[in-house]
């Protein structure tokens, strides 16, 4: 799940998020997906709201969470609260290094929630996530 502005991925500050745009993530998530034995439902939305309906539903009908909130993260108690209501694991993705950014960057709400973060690694990070979940899931 993505939060907002990341469907602008690729087109600005390449230096900072990578020259993937989120079709391409979105194709390398479902391609691995498949290797792992996954089925990938990948989405953004730029809606608070609609983030939290959709972690909502996830609790009965997803596995898991793979999240990046985006400029949420930063904000969003309300997608916190939802995080930590879904009781399926949730792993955080940031493509940049969010610790080395603007103070504002540096604390996430939604790590609380998450049993790991993975940030600075580019698009690489959903990679690492996906097989990160498929282990926990297999312990579970
Ligand atoms: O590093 C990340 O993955 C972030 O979650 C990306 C968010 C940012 O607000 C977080 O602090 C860190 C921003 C995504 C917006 O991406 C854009 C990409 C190209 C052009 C404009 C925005």
């Amino acid at each position: 799940m993505n939060g907002p502005n990341l469907n602008l991925l690729g087109s600005r500050e390449p230096e900072v998020y990578g020259y993937d745009t989120l079709d391409d993530i979105k194709g390398r998530c479902e391609a691995l997906g498949s290797e792992l034995g996954f089925q990938v439902d990948f989405r953004q939305s730029n809606s608070e709201g609609e983030m939290v309906n959709w972690i909502q539903e996830a609790r009965t009908d997803h596995a898991g969470i793979i999240i990046n909130p985006a400029a949420y993260s930063h904000t969003s108690i309300a997608i916190l609260d939802s995080l930590l209501a879904s009781e399926i694991p949730i792993i955080e993705v940031h493509l940049s290094n969010i610790h080395q950014r603007e103070s504002y960057r540096q604390h996430s709400y939604v790590s609380k929630a998450a049993k790991g973060v993975i940030c600075g690694l580019g698009a690489q990070g959903y990679d690492l996530a996906m097989r990160a979940m498929a282990q926990l899931l297999e312990k579970k």
